[in-house]
Parts: structure tokens; C-alpha cells; sequence
């Protein structure tokens, strides 16, 4: 089944965005899946307790995942809201964010509900924590006041992931990678603040797009994808133990490079677009007007849900 959306720009000053955003959803983005929702006369998702304990991808709270995106050339923060038929027009609701460098979503980071995001200011190193409302639009401002979580020294860091609950506390932590040594740091969350950090793993400078993906084998811990940056391989690293005795244990392949893994980018958690039960993954094919493709994970195997395009515009880039 084909899906097309048309949808005009609704946002009122940016001039870059006064046009229409033509958005071509492919087989089952949100349309298709939620069809299946309709025909069951089930909303709920599959097994709602195999949702991550830290949301994903649901800014507004509605029960529908949401995407992220920054326009790369006028720095908007803009926010696709997704419904039961597809993906709402889009809503600025940020500006200057071309002097981040690095932006992801974080689930709720601060426990209060909503989901926020988190980001390096590339002039200074610094961490920000954009602690979300839950209400994004216009006039409802979509973050509340900026915290700073980290001073400046970031920017030694790659991969700053968040990698939702990993030691078990009910708060979400986060992951990084020390460019210069390949260490694998974890940063347990403390609400609107980071403990400090834990050496978490060593060899990472082999791996790229680390993401995590709430708990993907419905085991009760949250997991971590990665690409290994020589063969394209996407692995999955299993969350275990708790507290100070919280690791990653073996991994296992997911996906596989001669697939074409290793020409994707700008991996992010999706939430659980299609209401399976499992959260998705979106990623941007390098190769293909760099247009974003939603992946499920389910058996142990990366399998494609959807895709958007081919009207999706290059200097749009998804953020988990
Ligand atoms: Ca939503
Ligand atoms: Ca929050
Ligand atoms: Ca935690
Ligand atoms: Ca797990």
C-alpha cells in the first residue's frame, strides 16, 4: 500500500520554510500499521508491558511517536507529531540549533513525564538538558529552560547516546564513547544531572551509531545497538545486572552489512512506531537522497516497516 501525505508548511516566519513539505510515507509507516490496529479493533500495543520503562519518541504524550528533525540550513527544531493516519504537519519548536553538534532525544530524563532532549554546543563543549513540556506547539513552548548537565569537555566525547534505564535506578543514563582512547563511559542519570562517569566497556572507536533502543529482547533490561564501522555490521549489546553491576553482554548481529548497513546513518530509537509492542529504529540511507527508513527488530533480525521519500528533503535530519 502506498501512502501520500501533502502538508503544507505551518510555520509562519522561517522563510526557508515557506514551501510545502511534500512527505511520501511507502507501504505502512503509520497509515499502514495503524490499519492493522483499525482491523483489530486494538489501539494498545501488543504487550504494553514490554514497552521500555523510559518512553521513546512520544514528545506530546499522545501514545503516538513522534519525529524529530533539524533543517541543517536555518537550524529549526521541528517536530512531525505522528497520528493515527500519519505524521501531522510540521511544527517548529526550536530555533539556533545549528550550534549543537550533537542532539538526541533522551527519553525522560528528569522524570517528570515528558520526554527531553539532550545536547553538546559545539563552541563550548557544554551538555545541555532541554527538559521537554509534554505540549509542544507555537505558543506552548516545547522545552522548558535549558539545564546545563555537563561543563565544557564534551566535546572529547563521540556517541553521546541515551541509553534509557541501564543500571536499574528508574532513570535514564547515558552513554559515551572517549575519542581518543575508544572507552565506553556510562553516565547513571540523576534526574536533571549526571553522576559521574563509569568505565563501561573498552575497543568502542571500532564502533558508530550507537543507539539505544529500550529492551529489545523484552527481557527486562534496556539494550544498545552499534555499528561496526569496518564491515557495516549492526550488533545488539543485551542490558544486564543493575547498579554498579550493570554491563553489556555479548552481542549478537542484527544486521548485516552486505545488507547495505554500513551506507546508513543517523541511527535513532523511533519509539514504537507501528504499535507491535517492540520499538523501531530510523536511519537515513546515505546512498538514496539520504531518505529515512524505519526498521522493526523483532527475532533478532532488522526488518524494514517503512520509508519516507522520496520528497524528503536532504537538509532534514532525524533526531532519535
Ligand atoms: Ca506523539
Ligand atoms: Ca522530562
Ligand atoms: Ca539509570
Ligand atoms: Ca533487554
Amino acid at each position: 500500500m502506498n501512502v501520500t501525505l501533502r502538508s503544507e508548511d505551518g510555520l509562519r516566519t522561517a522563510s526557508t520554510w515557506r514551501r510545502t513539505i511534500r512527505l511520501t510515507l511507502r507501504a505502512a509507516l503509520v497509515a499502514g500499521v495503524t490499519g492493522l490496529c483499525l482491523a483489530s479493533g486494538a489501539v494498545a500495543p501488543a504487550s504494553a508491558a514490554a514497552l521500555s520503562p523510559t518512553p521513546f519518541g512520544d514528545m506530546d504524550r499522545d501514545g503516538w511517536s513522534d519525529l524529530l528533525v533539524r533543517n541543517t540550513t536555518s537550524g529549526d527544531l521541528i517536530l512531525y507529531r505522528g497520528t493515527r493516519g500519519g505524521l501531522r504537519a510540521p511544527l517548529r519548536v526550536g530555533r539556533g540549533w545549528n550550534g549543537m553538534d550533537a542532539i538526541t532525544r533522551h527519553g525522560d530524563m528528569d522524570g517528570d513525564g515528558h520526554e527531553d532532549v539532550v545536547a553538546r554546543e559545539a563552541r563550548t563543549g557544554a551538555l545541555w538538558l532541554y527538559p521537554g513540556t509534554g505540549t509542544p506547539g507555537e505558543i506552548s513552548p516545547a522545552f522548558a529552560r535549558r539545564i546545563r548537565i555537563g561543563a565544557g569537555g564534551w566535546n572529547a566525547m563521540k556517541e553521546i547516546t541515551p541509553a534509557g534505564d541501564l543500571d536499574g535506578d528508574g532513570r535514564g543514563d547515558l552513554l559515551a564513547v572517549r575519542a581518543a582512547t575508544g572507552e565506553l563511559f556510562l553516565y547513571p542519570g540523576r534526574g536533571a544531572s549526571l553522576a559521574g562517569p563509569r568505565l563501561f566497556g573498552r575497543g568502542w572507536s571500532a564502533m558508530d551509531e550507537l543507539t539505544g533502543m529500550g529492551d529489545i529482547d523484552h527481557d527486562g533490561h534496556v539494550d544498545l545497538l552499534a555499528r561496526q564501522m569496518d564491515t557495516g555490521d549492526v550488533w545488539a549489546y543485551p542490558g544486564s545486572g543493575s547498579g554498579s553491576s550493570a554491563r553489556l553482554g555479548a552481542r549478537t548481529m542484527v544486521g548485516a552489512g552486505a545488507a547495505g548497513w554500513g551506507r546508513m546513518e543517523s541511527f535513532a530509537c523511533l519509539g514504537d512506531v507501528d504499535r507491535d509492542g517492540w520499538n523501531d529504529l530510523v536511519a537515513v540511507d546515505a546512498f538514496a537522497a539520504w531518505t529515512p527508513r524505519v526498521y522493526g527488530l523483532r527475532n533478532g533480525r532488522l526488518h524494514t516497516v517503512s520509508e519516507y521519500g522520496p520528497g524528503w528533503r536532504r537538509h532534514l535530519r532525524p533526531i532519535l
